[in-house]
């Protein structure tokens, strides 16, 4: 086993406050797993921060007309206040703009190219005029080369992951001005991954327990060949580029944001009164790096940080990266420009935060995309928290307090049934030590529950109401089990609700400062007293889940000023221009998923003259057996195109309703039939 284990969290844009997906994504399975390992009393460190730099950050100043620093200062604050709030764990919160971290990352850029890592290039880079920069990054938006995703950024696109330059765009728009962007020449370092092909294969396939999709995914970046990567940027905004000849010039968000993890934890060691403490954790091999992380960052954790700590060098490699997907809200895609989504800190306002770290931990997308709802987590707080923890606790406590003035009964002679009992403890602080080691995050909050189920069954079965009217010693043996199983839950139950927990193990007057190797079936000794226990879990109503539901309609509405109701229209175009467009009536004969394309559907298309496979950007609309027969209106002169490895002919027209869902074109004339 390891010496010491460093765990990340994603650096959070410092552009916005954070919200649920973010939670499900990359901090709330890791605090979980933090917690776990600090019972444990193991070694480790949980590192995370602020992102400052990128074009997030500039767009967000641009459009509140500030300067980037109060943007990334108002939300630096704000989310590390309310990660607080909701029991996030870190040992140490930085931020990139820190001089530390300009000089870590500078430190970074200068050794590798001395070292003549970097390939310079003077190459075409897509470029606004009438905004008068450079488009990297977020700058610009279009389609995506790899799955046709319309709304790809110039550095990647977030539907398939695969990371982008923004001359590979399809039909790209500077997200300034809308305008198509010219190209012009400018000079910048590339980081050749390609040179670390095998490196990267060797470390990749050496990683062992990793989840499939996160493996798969980075396998097949790495079959199709490593593109070089600029690590530099025309941004006035970041860290600047450690050269003369760089002038204007700023390192890559991406480039120095994971190098935010190293320079966290200088800060941190500097906190500790040890500044050479850092070196512990990232450059000795006895150390378990573990990022967590969302799925659209895989390639910048598994792909281009370790090739830079490659060729740096004397840097620990991750152990793992157990990426999650994504959550969805009320069985829509969560979407932050569109209002739909759920802040944290507007949850803190109406509900206590350990509902939430449990509702979530329960549904967290950990192999596929999953979904929170809040009908969903009245029914968990109500029927799980509060009618089986809950009430197990609550009915255990103020039995012991009336019955036995509050004291924990002596065990006599235990039954079969008694020892059966307490031998559940063992059994499940086992199983849920499992899962918490493999990241499986739900199965081993399922665990833990079920020791509170099984304590639940196991006080209805022995019936004390009864046994205290006929055998006392009885009745004491069923508390005194009870009580057992309630204190080994206030420490299993502490990742997942610290702050219940806490109260609970006040409640039962035990040490907050117990490990989990210490849980087992005495840790309360008999005789020992105990407080009247209050009601841990109060029940969620209706009405609650109805205001919370309106609450995201009106935000969803106040998200759309009057003229953000419609897309803004495209620049004016020439009649001969349209004429190019070749416009047919078609029928769909055949529709299929593709592979590893959860947003693409391949259909076969009748245009009377013959049939063709077009690909669409339908799934999350539409299922293949459904749109069989299906007329629709087809731009059948379109270039063909490979995307997900199926070739293309044409276009499906879909019109986009207001909540982001497709609706077909449809005519009813025959296949083949012109439209114009
Ligand atoms: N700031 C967050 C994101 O892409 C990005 C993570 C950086 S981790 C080094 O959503
Ligand atoms: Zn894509």
């Amino acid at each position: 086993m390891s010496k010491r284990t460093l765990v990340t969290s994603a650096l959070p844009y410092a552009n916005g406050p954070i919200h649920l997906g973010h939670l499900a994504g990359a901090y709330l399975p890791a605090d979980l797993y933090v917690r776990y390992k600090r019972l444990k009393r193991q070694d480790i460190l949980y590192i995370c921060g602020s992102d400052e730099h990128g074009v997030p950050i500039t767009i967000a100043a641009e459009k509140e007309g500030v300067d980037p620093q109060d943007i990334v200062d108002k939300f630096h604050s704000r989310n590390k206040e309310v990660f607080d709030k909701i029991g996030i764990s870190f040992d140490y919160y930085g931020r990139t703009s820190s001089p530390v971290h300009h000089e870590t990352s500078q430190d970074f850029f200068s050794k590798l190219y001395e070292d003549g890592v970097f390939v310079q290039k003077t190459e075409e880079q897509l470029y606004d005029p009438k905004a008068d920069m450079f488009l990297p990054d977020r700058y610009v938006k279009g389609t995506c080369p790899n799955c046709g995703y319309e709304e790809a950024y110039g550095d990647q696109c977030e539907n398939c992951g695969t990371s982008l330059s923004p001359t590979e765009l399809i039909n790209p728009k500077s997200a300034i001005t809308g305008d198509t962007p010219e190209t012009r020449k400018t000079k910048h370092w590339y980081l050749p991954l390609g040179d670390f092909q095998e490196r990267l294969e060797k470390w990749i396939d050496s990683r062992e327990n990793w989840k499939p999709n996160v493996a798969g995914q980075v396998k097949s970046w790495l079959n199709d060949g490593l593109a070089d990567r600029a690590v530099t940027r025309d941004l006035t905004w970041g860290v600047p580029v450690p050269l003369e000849e760089a002038e204007g010039k700023v390192l890559y968000v991406w480039f120095d944001a994971p190098i935010g993890y190293i320079s966290a934890t200088k800060e941190w060691a500097q906190e500790q009164g040890d500044p050479e403490r850092w070196k512990t954790y990232w450059q000795d091999e006895e150390t378990d790096l573990i990022h967590f992380i969302g799925k659209d960052n895989i390639v910048f954790h598994c792909i281009m940080f370790p090739a830079v700590l490659m060729a740096y060098g004397n840097y620990v490699l991750p152990k793992n990266v157990p990426a999650n997907e994504f959550l969805n809200l009320e069985g829509r895609k969560l979407s932050t420009s569109r209002g739909w989504a759920v802040w944290l800190e507007d949850y803190l306002d109406d509900f206590e935060a350990d509902l939430l770290r449990y509702v979530l931990g329960t549904t967290l997308p950990e192999t596929k995309d999953s979904d929170f709802s809040w009908e969903d987590f009245q029914n968990k707080v109500n029927s799980e928290l509060a009618d089986i923890l809950g009430n197990f606790v609550f009915r255990t406590t103020s039995f012991t307090h009336k019955y036995f003035d509050g004291t924990v009964p002596e065990l006599k002679d235990p039954s079969e049934q008694d020892r059966e009992a307490l031998a559940q403890i063992a059994i499940q602080k086992e199983a849920i030590a499992e899962a918490y080691e493999e990241f499986k995050m739900r199965e081993a909050i399922a665990e833990t529950m079920k020791l509170a189920r099984i304590g639940n069954k196991y006080f209805t079965d022995m019936e004390p109401w009864k046994t205290r009217k006929e055998d006392m010693d009885t009745c004491g043996n069923t508390l005194h089990v009870c009580l057992q199983i309630t204190a080994a839950i206030s420490i299993l139950f502490e990742p997942v609700l610290p702050h219940k927990m806490a109260t609970l193990r006040k409640e039962l007057h035990l040490d907050d400062n117990l490990s989990w190797q210490q849980v087992g079936p005495s840790l309360l000794q008999s005789g020992s007293g105990i407080e009247k226990g209050e009601i841990l879990f109060t029940k969620i109503e209706d009405e609650q889940v109805e205001e919370q539901l309106e609450k995201l309609e009106q935000r969803v509405t106040e998200n759309q000023s009057a003229d953000e109701k419609y897309e803004p229209l495209k620049q004016n175009m020439e009649f001969d221009d349209f004429l190019k467009m070749d416009l047919r009536a078609g029928r769909i004969v055949e529709a299929a998923a593709i592979e590893k394309a959860d947003k693409l559907l391949k259909l076969t298309v009748d245009l009377g003259f013959e049939q063709r496979t077009i690909v669409s950007g339908i799934a999350n609309d539409f299922a293949p057996g459904e749109i069989v027969g299906q007329q629709v209106c087809v731009v059948a002169n379109l270039a063909p195109k490979k995307l997900m490895g199926v070739q293309s002919n044409g276009m499906i027209l879909m019109a986009e309703e207001e909540d982001g869902s497709l609706k077909f074109v449809e005519t009813d004339a025959r296949p083949g039939s012109p439209v114009t």
